[in-house]
């Protein structure tokens, strides 16, 4: 459908970190809009998209967004007035090109991921259509995801001495989206008071997650499971199931070994670190098991593992369409991991999701450790009908945000298949 934008307004908020991101706002000329808080990461992949920070010491430490802020109202408001688009599409493709950079770093990744989600609500309005349908693509069947719970953190997330990033859990036996949330906000509150009586600190690392002092990634998934049992499940996948995003990027050094509670690793022997893990704990997937730039690594942990375990690309990925195609043809790993900001643009991510699709990948759709309210993404994993969302602890409110928003849904929607 053909629109026209009018307005184009961005202004510098905080993140759930305390640091300055963008809300960006869209009018149409019928007078629809939309806006969007854009999300921030911290284990950033290389080929990620790049955000625009001021550099300037004097405000928040140079994290100010205050140019990408101007990039918005000024050439970004100038390359989508004052003209009638025949799609979304080609707003967004109009403003990569007025980019002209392939991460986006010139107008800011920030301030074009934000206009390109704060397009599609107000394209959605004037459609009168809500936001998941407008994100539904023609022929795919949308569906409530399943929700991936971070409850406990380590790694760039908190300041633990885990290395491993995102301990995750997953009512894979649940029979819906609220039974599915009701679970894990049981198990988060079991392990809440399984810390307590051991005399471990409850503070909570940046995704909402328990941060305890731990060390190995075993003790955390003892204790994952025991809070499983403690509130009540079955462990695994007719109950409450883990998952995994190591983050490996993060503590492989220079020298390409990978470092884990002190001790030094090749990536065949963290592939069998893994291969034991999964062996011993009730684990359906991992994320980012090795390194982005460790091609060895993702294909012996593809070939030892790849046949059981989910394996998601998030790093090595960066939502990028054609790396997951080229992954894909290649078989390594089975799935990629879906970030807005990762790419930039609505468009590229529907079309990231589109390779998913078209290849048999798994795609997990996920919320970045920095985060705003909104509950875009939740909306993006049922109108793309992906399966898996992960959106942190089901705790605090800009996590707790994307559940309540796909509860919301659910209870509108009842013909909504869960997890199909
Ligand atoms: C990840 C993400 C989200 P960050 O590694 O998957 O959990 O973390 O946003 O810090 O990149
Ligand atoms: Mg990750």
């Amino acid at each position: 459908m053909t629109f026209e934008v009018a307005e184009v307004r961005a202004l510098e908020i905080l993140d759930s970190r305390g640091r300055p991101t963008l809300r960006v706002a869209v009018r149409l000329a019928d007078g629809s809009s939309g806006a969007a808080g854009v999300p921030s990461g911290a284990s950033t992949g290389s080929r990620e998209a790049v955000e625009l920070r001021d550099g300037d010491p004097a405000r928040y430490a140079g994290a100010g967004v205050t140019r990408a802020v101007a990039a918005v109202d000024g050439e970004i408001a100038d390359v989508l007035t004052g003209r009638a688009w025949p799609s979304p599409a080609a707003a967004d493709l109009a403003l990569i090109d007025a980019d002209g950079t392939p991460g986006k770093a010139r107008l800011g990744a920030n301030a074009v991921v934000g206009t390109s989600m704060a397009l599609a609500r107000a394209v959605a309005a004037a459609r009168g259509v809500p936001l998941w349908r407008h994100l539904n693509p023609d022929g795919v069947r949308p569906s409530l995801p399943m929700p991936h719970f971070n409850v406990l953190n380590g790694g760039a997330h908190a300041p633990n001495p885990l290395d491993f990033q995102e301990f995750m859990v997953a009512p894979l036996g649940a029979p819906s989206l609220p039974e599915a949330v009701r679970a894990g906000a049981e198990v988060y509150a079991a392990l809440r008071r399984i810390l307590t009586a051991e005399g471990h600190a409850t503070g909570l690392g940046d995704e909402g997650g328990f941060a305890p002092a731990l060390v190995e990634p075993e003790e955390a998934l003892r204790l994952l499971v025991r809070a499983i049992d403690d509130a009540g499940y079955a462990r695994g996948r007719s109950g409450v199931s883990i998952a995994l995003d190591p983050a490996a990027s993060e503590f492989r050094g220079e020298d390409g070994v990978y470092r884990v509670a002190g001790a030094m690793l090749t990536s065949d022997d963290l592939v069998e670190r893994y291969a034991a893990l999964v062996a011993e704990f009730p684990i359906h997937s991992t994320e980012d098991g090795v390194a982005e730039d460790d091609d060895h690594g993702w294909t012996a942990l593809t070939e030892r593992l790849g046949d059981r375990v989910q394996l998601v690309g998030d790093d090595v990925f960066v939502t990028d369409p054609a790396l997951i195609e080229d992954a894909a043809a290649r078989g390594t790993a089975n799935a990629a991991l879906i970030k807005l900001n990762q790419i930039g643009t609505v468009t590229e991510t529907l079309t990231a999701l589109d390779v998913c699709r078209r290849t048999g990948f798994g795609a997990m759709i996920s919320h970045r450790s920095g985060e705003t309210t909104d509950a875009f993404i939740a909306d993006l994993a049922v109108g793309s009908g992906c399966g898996q969302l992960k959106a942190g602890a089901p705790a605090r409110g800009e996590r707790v945000a994307k559940y309540n928003r796909l509860l919301e849904l659910a209870a509108a929607h009842p013909d909504l298949p869960f997890a199909p």
